[in-house]
């Protein structure tokens, strides 16, 4: 494993090639593993952000940050990192936070090449092709369908799986909900929703998968952002962006979509500063996205199970995210333990409550599980961290990162018609009973 003063070499030229104290050059099992020439970028020249990591012990250090209105993107031990507006930063400094290293974005990704192969990576035009492929494939099982428009006036594209039922036809059948790219930046987060769905349709013959399609009703929401996916590759080039891209009172743009949902909403953990990476929006549901959402979800109360796809950490993430406390059912808290243990097994992520990361409101998954009772995860998918690609892992990522994440969708579509059941390990995908599971364990 090499060491993180080892990966700095590679970006001889950058501000980060600076001696770090922490790194004494002999291994540590602490430090990320370098893989491959990381991210390729190229960042506008009017983009004031930084990269900044901080001094951060615990997590009230972390909390500070993102209260700060920084976007924590990644956390080692004593340390978080992320991106920061000039006036986040000064805010973070001014609440007395230690800052390790900044360094300008063009700076940190500027100077890397473009990698050739992220073709493989879906844009707006390509998935919405592609999904109406599946649906031409197979037009008993798919149909498609928009949840609404986005901020630009883009189609919202839903894939609905099922037998016996199309479109916004009603079912009883239980209901899931697999949602990707609230994040503009986070490609990934597209790929897996959308192999999901095609595997589900190659595979519809398999008989454990043909009985989950007579089942249950199986949604796919690949990009909820469309204009901040098209705009982060615009050019053919990556702009980190995150948000939406909604014009702010102040001039700045976009919204952060998982800021945006109601429950909390205004709290900690999410900006009121427009300029900010994790502005939460005017108010609760301002943006047509999450207005989208919400209808979509409103109108189907068979919906029971939701994964909101994100990337990157490796992480499980389960109700609440934007308060510290416990959800207070016990049955449904430990059915949640269960769940987001078993999927961690399956996929070596590390499972936990979401506001042990940080405290954050307006996330969809709060909404989801807090207004309608759906047993809602964030997955923060592959790498573990920005040295291994951070959100622009490149095109070997996308099989490698879907393969992966199968049978926790397979899993979790069987868990839908009575998620509870998930604390006594009973789904056929289960790698084994629920109460050896890393959920179970930590309670
Ligand atoms: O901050 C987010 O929205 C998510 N991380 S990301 O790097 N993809 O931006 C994590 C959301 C977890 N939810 C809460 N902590 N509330
Ligand atoms: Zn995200």
């Amino acid at each position: 494993m090499k060491t993180l003063a080892a990966a700095l070499v590679l970006f001889a030229g950058s501000a980060l090639a600076l001696p770090d104290p922490r790194f004494d050059g002999k291994p540590d099992a602490a430090a990320p593993v370098v893989k491959a020439k990381a991210s390729a970028a190229a960042i506008s020249e009017a983009d004031s952000r930084v990269w900044v990591e901080l001094e951060a012990p615990d997590k009230a250090a972390r909390q500070a940050a993102v209260n700060a209105g920084i976007s924590v993107e990644e956390v080692k031990p004593g340390t978080a990192a992320g991106f920061a507006t000039p006036k986040a930063l000064a805010r973070a400094k001014a609440a007395g936070l230690k800052v390790r290293t900044t360094v300008s974005l063009r700076q940190r990704f500027g100077a890397l090449d473009f990698p050739e192969k992220d073709a493989v990576y879906h844009n707006y035009k390509e998935l919405e092709s592609d999904m109406r492929s599946l649906a031409a494939r197979a037009p008993d099982l798919v149909s498609i369908f928009s949840i609404g428009k986005s901020t630009l006036g883009k189609d919202l594209w839903a894939a609905r799986l099922t037998k016996g039922a199309k479109g916004s036809q009603p079912s009883k059948k239980p209901g899931i909900v697999f949602m990707g790219t609230h994040h503009a930046r986070e490609h990934l987060s597209t790929e897996v929703p959308l192999l999901l769905a095609k595997h589900l349709v190659d595979n519809r013959a398999e008989p454990e998968i043909a009985r989950l399609l007579e089942t249950r009703d199986i949604y796919f929401i690949p990009m909820v952002n469309p204009d901040g996916a098209e705009y982060d590759i615009e050019g053919g080039k990556y702009h980190m962006h995150r948000k939406n891209m909604s014009k702010n009172a102040d001039g700045s743009t976009g919204v952060d979509l998982n800021r945006n949902y109601a429950w909390g909403w205004g709290g900690g953990g999410a900006s009121p500063d427009p300029g900010d990476d994790t502005y939460r929006g005017p108010s609760a549901f301002s943006e047509p996205e999450t207005k989208a959402v919400k209808a979509f979800v409103e109108a189907r109360p068979n919906l029971k199970t939701l994964i909101s796809y994100h990337t990157f950490s490796e992480l499980i993430l389960y109700p609440w995210g934007g308060s510290d406390a416990q959800i207070p059912d016990a049955k449904a808290l430990a059915a949640f333990r269960a769940m987001a243990g078993e999927m961690a097994k399956m996929t070596g992520y590390t499972a936990e409550q979401s506001s042990d990361l940080y405290v954050a409101t307006g996330d969809t998954c709060d909404w989801a599980y807090a207004e309608k009772g759906i047993f809602a995860f964030t997955f923060e998918l592959t790498p573990k961290s920005m040295w291994d690609g951070g959100f622009y892992p490149g095109a070997a990522a996308v099989q490698r990162v879907f393969q992966a994440n199968i049978r926790p969708a397979l899993y979790l579509i069987d868990l839908s018609d009575d998620p509870l059941r998930a604390a006594k390990g009973a789904s056929v995908f289960a790698s084994a009973p629920a109460s050896k599971s890393q959920g179970e364990a930590t309670k």
